[in-house]
């Protein structure tokens, strides 16, 4: 049985192809593309567009559509038997975007003929030719309104696992149910990322899941359900706007007759697609509490499973519906990798010479601190974007290499001791996990062992495993989450980096001084 995962993240489409034999699961095929190259024709640059107000960041949706062909194409040239056999299929999003349909959508979708690539015949279903995305942070005076409405930040953090954020879908719309009421009037449906990808597959209105509902500050995280007040307090008429929630196992219908015609494949069941960071701890393998992975992506991500909702008292960080039926905390930082490439490239380095760097230099940086933030920063919340130095030469190239890692990796300490989870191993993956240099900082920061996946996109795995086990449980067999996470998913078990002594020590102390000086730079020192 074959399974496609697709992870559609804020730069690149990725996909994998899952065998599953018995007790044998293997990759057989995998392909990515980053939109900038794949599709230079939407103008992006690391898949967003931007203009001169760094708050605002969005992306074109027909970019994502015609993604999904460019991808379906590709695997079919490379793979045509595994395509031929496919079983299901599932997918992960960038999470918290939101795609804005009118009337003719749903027809559109009934109707797509397979002569024709889909993103051209989508071009008048947008109510809103753009995506606000995960990096946008315009929306501040909504967070405002919508806070107050329900009772403050932590009343509507208990409720919905976060207080209200930016980047999240419900204080998105009422941005923009305020900024352009002509355009909110007509749209007759908004979706996430991950729903409106999986509407394209299956040519009808999908679900979504409540991993990526919960994104939303929209979700009753006990009831798994829309939250009315929560609605009313959003937009007007935000309820019919809204595709229904389901439990992410859910099949949310059958492979449309586009891709069956174009690209000559079966009519499969398409599981719900989640968000990337809960389809990351499925593909992590992290299914019970106590244990933490670090994803280092676009986003920086540090999350782990929880078996009940606990927010933090501060605000710090979300409570997320997990995709195996429990709940996951986890905390963000905008300035990922970007951040990252930004010190290499402000360097003239690449990443051979960014490694040497951090090799080069002496742990604690000799005191020398940076708080990196280039971009509008999620945690801290960060409105004004800029780097500040503490002891730091700005000329000193290796220095501001270890600064930025050092950094990210405090800033992911301290933010999410409110898990309350000091974990013996740290689960690494996404693209920066492939640095080891990176990963010992990692290991002396936590005082733990890291283990990395050899599989470096656990969101996509994540799909490729829930697009088995849903399509499992849909055929009356019960496979447990224990089950999806091991073999495929699981790290190898020899630990890449080990924490040492020394330097955790050395580490503990500077946490507080990074503590202060984040403190001090955003006008509580
Ligand atoms: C999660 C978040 C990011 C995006 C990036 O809350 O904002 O991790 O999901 O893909």
């Amino acid at each position: 049985m074959i399974y496609l995962g697709l992870d559609a993240s804020t730069q690149s489409l990725t996909a994998i192809l899952l065998e599953v034999d018995g007790a044998r699961r293997s990759i057989v095929g995998d392909h990515s593309f980053t939109y900038d190259d794949a599709l230079p024709q939407y103008g992006t640059t690391h898949g967003v567009l931007r203009n001169d107000d760094p708050s605002t960041v969005v992306s074109p949706p027909l970019m994502w559509a015609e993604a999904l062909d460019v991808m379906m194409a590709a695997l079919v040239e490379r793979w045509p038997a595994e395509m031929r056999r496919l079983t299901a299929i599932s997918g992960a999003a960038q999470q918290h975007g939101s795609v804005y349909l009118n009337d003719h959508a749903d027809s559109r979708l009934a109707s797509l003929s397979a002569r024709l690539p889909i993103a051209s015949q989508l071009a008048d279903i947008l109510s809103r030719p753009v995506a606000p995305i995960w990096m946008d942070s315009s929306a501040s005076q909504a967070c405002r309104e919508i806070g107050a409405a329900l009772g403050g930040d932590h009343a509507l953090a208990r409720r919905t696992g976060s207080r209200a954020f930016e980047r999240f879908t419900g204080p998105q719309i009422r941005a923009f149910a305020q900024r352009e009421p002509g355009a909110y009037a007509e749209t007759r449906r908004i979706h996430l990322v991950s729903s409106f990808l999986a509407s394209l597959l299956t040519g009808a209105p999908a679900s979504i899941d409540r991993g990526d509902a919960s994104g939303t500050n929209l979700m009753d995280l006990r009831t798994g359900q829309w939250w009315p007040e929560a609605l009313e307090a959003t937009a007007d008429g935000l309820r019919d706007r809204l595709p229904t929630v389901v439990a992410s196992s859910t099949v949310v219908g059958t492979l449309g007759g586009y891709w069956r015609e174009r690209y000559r494949l079966p009519e499969v069941p398409v599981v719900a697609w989640t968000g990337d960071n809960p389809s990351s701890l499925i593909g992590t393998g992290i299914v019970r509490e106590g244990q933490l992975a670090v994803s280092l992506g676009t986003s920086d991500t540090i999350f782990g499973a929880m078996r009940q909702p606990r927010v933090s008292a501060n605000g710090t960080g979300h409570v997320f519906a997990s995709p195996t039926g429990g709940f996951m905390g986890m905390t963000v930082f905008k300035n990922g990798s970007l951040a990252r490439e930004r010190v290499r490239d402000a360097y003239g380095l690449d990443w051979p010479g960014f490694s040497a760097a951090l090799r080069s230099t002496p742990v604690g940086n000799g005191g020398g601190l940076l708080l990196p933030w280039f971009d509008p920063e999620i945690t801290p919340h960060v409105a004004v974007p800029g780097a500040h130095r503490h002891n730091l030469d700005a000329a000193d190239a290796a220095a501001n290499v270890r600064a930025v890692v050092e950094a990210q990796m405090m800033a992911l300490a301290n933010h999410s001791a409110w898990m309350g989870v000091r974990p013996a191993v740290i689960y690494a993956t996404g693209g920066a996990s492939a640095n080891i240099e990176i990963l010992q900082v990692m290991a002396d920061m936590f005082d733990a062992d890291v283990l990395r996946q050899d599989i470096g996109n656990s969101a996509c795995l994540g799909a490729a495993l829930r697009a088995w086990h849903g399509e499992r449980l849909a055929a009356g067999e019960s496979v447990t989450w224990e089950e999806v996470a091991a073999g495929v998913g699981a790290p190898s078990s020899a630990p890449v980096a080990r924490p040492i002594a020394e330097y955790v020590n050395l580490y503990a102390d500077l946490k507080c001084r990074y503590a202060e000086f984040e403190q001090s730079q955003l006008g509580h020192g």
